[in-house]
């Protein structure tokens, strides 16, 4: 029998002031982006989690394999005082918080493929959709999902070669609401750090995690598909990529970076 995941348990173990004071828990749901949406009036910091999203999403329409009760598959409703450009910034934040709380609760070393994926062993453990939304009020929210690969033993076959879970690494069952609480007590840390002091005092530590840095990358454009080096991300928070002897900034927006040697 798998556990289910626990507000009470969330709240017990959380040191935050506004994050995940707030937690709606559904059994099924299309997507707790899609949930969040619908509750805009919710306030900051209100997380949307779910044992099983029937339609959960990634980036591009591309579909986010949710199994019941193995996996964590949570939204985070933002009302950040922050410009568009930002939002992009606020999805490399969740990534490393969310590699820092998994770090700390499995000790397996991972590392972050540029922009939004976390990796272990070059294979997929967790993905991050963030959205930008506008409400009645003019209020700018930004919701930020996440999905984590915790204790599912395989996937479906598309996915077999690239993703992997917890405990595929570590052989090891994880308490998902522990793991919840950790994640959104280092997002609430991560977070005030970046609305005070901006992307540039978090850059030099998710350029230690990064997967994608000092590689060969393939970057696939609206114009085309071509590959470069992988130099270094910029204090904005953008990939900096040496091609036919320039160097060029690449945002998340404009392309999809993937790696010429396996996964990464
Ligand atoms: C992402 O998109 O990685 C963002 C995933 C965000 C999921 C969360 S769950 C809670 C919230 N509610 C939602 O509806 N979504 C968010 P992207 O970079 O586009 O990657 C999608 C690709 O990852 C797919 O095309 C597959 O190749 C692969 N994939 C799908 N499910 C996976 C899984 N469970 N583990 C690893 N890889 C997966």
């Amino acid at each position: 029998m798998k556990d289910r995941i626990s507000a009470n348990l969330i709240k017990k173990s959380l040191d935050t002031i506004s994050i995940g004071r707030n937690i709606i828990c559904f059994d099924t749901t299309d997507s707790t982006n899609a949930e969040a949406k619908r509750s805009l009036a919710s306030p900051h910091g209100t997380v949307f989690i779910a044992e099983h999203q029937q339609k959960g999403r990634g980036r591009l329409s591309r579909v986010w394999e949710s199994e019941k009760s193995s996996g964590i598959y949570m939204s985070i409703l933002l009302k950040p005082q922050i410009t568009g450009d930002s939002v992009a910034q606020l999805t490399l934040v969740a990534g490393l918080a969310t590699a820092s709380a998994i770090k700390k609760i499995s000790r397996l070393p991972i590392l972050i493929k540029w922009p939004n994926d976390i990796v272990s062993s070059g294979k997929k453990l967790c993905g991050i959709l963030a959205e930008l939304t506008q409400s009645d009020n003019d209020t700018q929210n930004v919701i930020m999902g996440i999905g984590v690969n915790v204790n599912n033993r395989d996937f479906p076959e598309e996915i077999s070669h690239t993703a992997t879970s917890l405990f595929c690494e570590t052989n090891i069952i994880y308490n998902r609401s522990e793991l919840i609480a950790a994640i959104l007590s280092e997002f609430e840390r991560y977070y005030e750090k970046f609305i005070v002091h901006g992307f540039s005092a978090l850059s030099e530590e998710y350029s230690t995690l990064s997967a994608t840095l000092n590689r060969e990358v393939n970057i696939v454009s609206p114009q085309g598909e071509y590959r470069a080096f992988a130099v270094g991300i910029t204090n904005d928070g953008s990939l900096l990529i040496s091609y036919d002897g320039k160097t060029e900034k690449v945002t998340s927006g404009e392309v999809s970076v993937r790696g010429i040697y396996g996964y990464i």
